[in-house]
């Protein structure tokens, strides 16, 4: 999905519905507490007739257990000043979500781990289903790369879509990195494993693999990532989400949890965020960490995942 098809007014209102959610949560929370403390039953009942209201805002149901409990032992025993109530609450609220969201927060930036790694090249295989941002975001990390005075190899180990190799050519030609290539057809592997070679015998320090997309459930293409993976043991694989599909990357998280494997997560096109309650559902339900988020289609738009960034993003 281009993010040109996103409608901007859709796009406005699924944001405002987890703001509105998180605001009518902190609302029912005030009114009770400025009766009685606050007692699990409460909350029970809060959270019961908040539920529909999550959801719709695009917080997949069986994250909400997740959300709820990390909630529950922020807010319960609270008995607070009638005059700063809401401003307490709200804070709360807040402070529950980042650190629950602070699960997925990468140790740090994969260019420092790679650096620091002392393994040359330190191999990284990109995943996901066709269009979420894989090409992009290689781009957008070897550009870093750059800057941090690391030499990364392009590695086109799609052979199988048309266009998919000249695609990451245009973006090794714009930043001047080396590339890759294998020839439409051939073995994916092979084309990853020939090109690790290559990158050890100059001295390179990473290899950028960019594997085909196609859709999540094509059992040949897992068995292609699969072999890729074997031959070339990379030190990380990071899966690609888009975060404009809602509740799809979710069910393609747990596609290639279960199939393929991966060790990290890109969260892309969070700068049109149509959907700012599947980026918190992912965020409560990956036991991964979520190394960067994509803002835009420029090199430079690529960021360190952040907890505290990421909730201003959905609740300012
Ligand atoms: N706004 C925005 N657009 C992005 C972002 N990341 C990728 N895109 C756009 O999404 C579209 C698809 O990106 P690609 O990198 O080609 O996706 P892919 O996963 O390599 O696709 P296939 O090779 O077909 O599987 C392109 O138009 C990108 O510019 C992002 O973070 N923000
Ligand atoms: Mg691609």
């Amino acid at each position: 999905m281009l993010v040109g098809e996103l409608n901007p007014g859709e796009s406005r209102e699924v944001l405002r519905k987890i703001k509105e959610a998180v605001q009518a949560l902190a609302s029912r929370v005030a009114d009770t507490v400025s009766r009685k403390e606050l007692d699990e039953k409460d909350l029970e009942r809060i959270f019961q007739e908040l539920e529909e209201i999550f959801i719709e805002s695009d917080v997949a149901y069986e994250a909400l257990p997740a959300l709820f409990s990390e909630l529950k032992s922020r807010l319960l025993g609270i008995r607070i000043s009638r005059f700063r109530e809401e401003e307490e609450i709200w804070a709360r609220i807040w402070e529950a979500l980042v650190d629950v969201i602070r699960r997925v927060e990468p140790p740090g930036d994969l260019v420092d781990l790679v650096r620091n790694s002392g393994v040359k090249p330190y191999i990284a295989v990109f995943l996901g289903v066709n269009g979420v941002g894989k090409t992009t975001t290689i781009a957008k990390v070897a550009n870093r790369m750059i800057r941090a005075g690391l030499r990364p190899l392009l590695v086109a180990a799609d052979t199988f879509r048309a266009g998919a190799q000249e695609q990451l050519a245009v973006h090794a030609d714009r930043l001047g990195v080396p590339i890759f290539r294998g020839k439409y057809g051939t073995d994916p592997a092979a084309v990853a494993k020939d090109a690790v070679t290559y990158a050890s015998k100059r001295g390179l320090d990473a290899v950028l693999v960019d594997t085909a997309g196609r859709m999540h459930v094509d059992v040949d293409l897992v068995e292609e990532l699969r072999k890729v993976i074997r031959v070339v043991r990379p030190h990380i694989r990071i899966l690609v989400l888009d975060s404009l599909t809602g509740n799809d990357a979710l069910e393609q998280m747990r596609y290639f949890e279960s199939t393929v494997g991966f060790d990290a997560v890109v969260l892309t096109k969070m700068d049109a965020d149509a959907k700012g309650g599947c980026a918190l559902t992912l965020a409560l339900l990956l036991k991964k960490p979520i190394a960067y988020i994509g803002t835009g289609q420029g090199y430079e738009d690529l960021e360190i995942f952040r907890a505290e960034d990421f909730v201003k993003r959905i609740l300012e």
